[in-house]
């Protein structure tokens, strides 16, 4: 705000020339550049000789503006910035403290002078009490008192509105702080998350890398174990994988690799855990299942795999991408984490000598081959629909593979079954 003699007041513009630093109220003095005319000065008084003869005191060396009621004191105040308010007790309407006390709520920081002839009157005691009012004068007031009163007054309000600064300062820079600490732990928890999930992902298929799957298929055998719960591990491998690789190079392998493991995903529950074990080998956890359940899944999963338009699927041995798959269930096939593991790979060998695309449970019974075989009837049913011996004839050479002798057992296991259904 600009006041009548055009100098900029108010406690925004406090004239701080030095930087906001540890100042006492002396250095607040005028010998250390402290310009009071910097703070706008209004007197209060509802005789006009009165305001006539403060100005005449003080225009010279204080900013001064009169009113003379307290209404046109607050008409005032709402107009312009001031630091100073120095008013009459006894006016006509409203008193003095009446007055002062209608400024605190909306101009806090204002300095309250009252001048008053009655210094024992219990309305003005009980103001400067509760510190609303910084000074009382008593009447007649010498320009000496006023003008020591109104010089100290100033320095205390530049000191207030310095400090205010400094704390408002003080607020925003911890704000500031507190934003970027916020921001950076922010930042590191993100850069953390991204290196836990690079530490457990394998960097090709981003499924979990082989030593997350340890860890998480050792966890689930101790709660298996605790709990007294079934549990299961499948153990897949590519057929003829470097076929694949030889003929269409290893970046297009790569490819082929990415896609089985979506395939995988997509293939079982949310519950159970993929992983790459390793090359073109992939793991399976399946929580809760008996092995029955996990064989049925198995055989799931190598007929999806089997009639999976993979790229380039042609070059590949019988003209389709096929996995092998070892199951094995704890404690069924072992009595520890170790154990199942080596139970599922042994199956998985059976798988790959008994002709590949096809699933191995270590150590089958005459249930698990139910179970496969239902299950295998329920998926290849496509190939089933006659029942006649041509309609079979047809199936077989439809899965019939060069290596592996024509048909998996379960194929033949579920033909029969369908046959002995009708
Ligand atoms: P089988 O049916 O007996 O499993 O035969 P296979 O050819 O799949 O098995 P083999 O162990 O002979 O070959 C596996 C191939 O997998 C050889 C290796 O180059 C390839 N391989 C392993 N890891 C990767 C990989 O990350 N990317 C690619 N492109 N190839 C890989
Ligand atoms: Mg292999
Ligand atoms: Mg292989």
């Amino acid at each position: 705000m600009t006041t009548s003699t055009g100098r900029t007041t108010g406690e925004h513009a406090a004239p701080v020339r030095t930087p906001p630093s540890v100042r006492s109220s002396l250095e607040f003095s005028n010998e250390n550049g402290l310009d009071y005319r910097d703070y706008p000065v209004l007197v209060v008084d509802d005789e006009v000789e009165n305001l006539q003869a403060f100005v005449l005191n003080f225009r010279n060396e204080f900013t001064v503006e009169t009113a003379d009621s307290g209404d046109a004191a607050l008409e005032k105040l709402r107009e312009r910035d001031f630091a100073i308010i120095i008013s009459d007790q006894r006016m006509p309407g409203m008193s003095g403290v009446e007055l002062l006390e209608k400024t605190v709520d909306v101009h806090p920081h204002l300095i309250r002078i009252i001048v008053t002839g009655y210094t024992d009157n219990e309305s003005l005691i009980s103001a400067i009490n509760q510190g609303r009012i910084y000074r009382y004068i008593t009447k007649p007031w010498s320009p000496d008192e006023i003008q020591i009163t109104l010089k100290r007054a100033i320095e205390r309000f530049a000191l207030d509105a310095h400090n205010r600064q400094l704390v408002a300062d003080l607020r925003r820079e911890k704000a500031e702080l507190k934003r970027m600490v916020q921001e950076q732990t922010l930042a590191l928890r993100q850069a953390n998350e991204r290196l836990r999930k690079l530490a457990i992902s394998d960097g090709l298929t981003g499924l979990y890398n082989h030593r997350y799957f340890q860890d998480r298929w050792r966890r689930e055998v101790q709660l298996a174990r605790r709990y007294d719960e079934p549990l299961s591990l499948m153990i897949l491998d590519v057929d003829f994988f470097k076929n694949y690789n030889d003929t269409m190079g290893h970046p297009q392998g790569d490819v082929l690799l990415k896609e089985m493991a979506m395939l995988l995903l997509r293939s079982v529950r949310e519950v159970d855990l993929v992983a790459r074990y390793g090359g073109e080998e992939f793991v399976v956890v399946l929580p809760k299942s008996q092995r029955t359940d996990a064989i049925v899944l198995a055989e799931r999963v190598r007929s999806l795999v089997a009639q999976h338009a993979f790229p380039h699927r042609d070059i590949q041995p019988g003209g389709r991408l096929t996995v092998s798959i070892g199951v094995a269930s704890f404690p069924h096939d072992g009595g520890d984490a170790g154990q199942v593991i080596v139970a599922a790979d042994k199956a998985l060998y059976r798988a790959k000598k008994g002709g590949r695309d096809r699933v191995e449970a270590a150590s089958r019974s005459a249930a698990d081959e139910e179970a496969m075989a239902l299950s295998a009837q329920e998926q290849d049913l496509d190939l089933v629909i006659e029942d006649d011996g041509t309609a079979r004839e047809a199936a077989l050479s439809a899965t019939d593979l060069p290596q592996a002798s024509g048909i998996d057992s379960f194929r033949i296991h579920a033909l029969k079954s369908a046959d002995d259904d009708d």
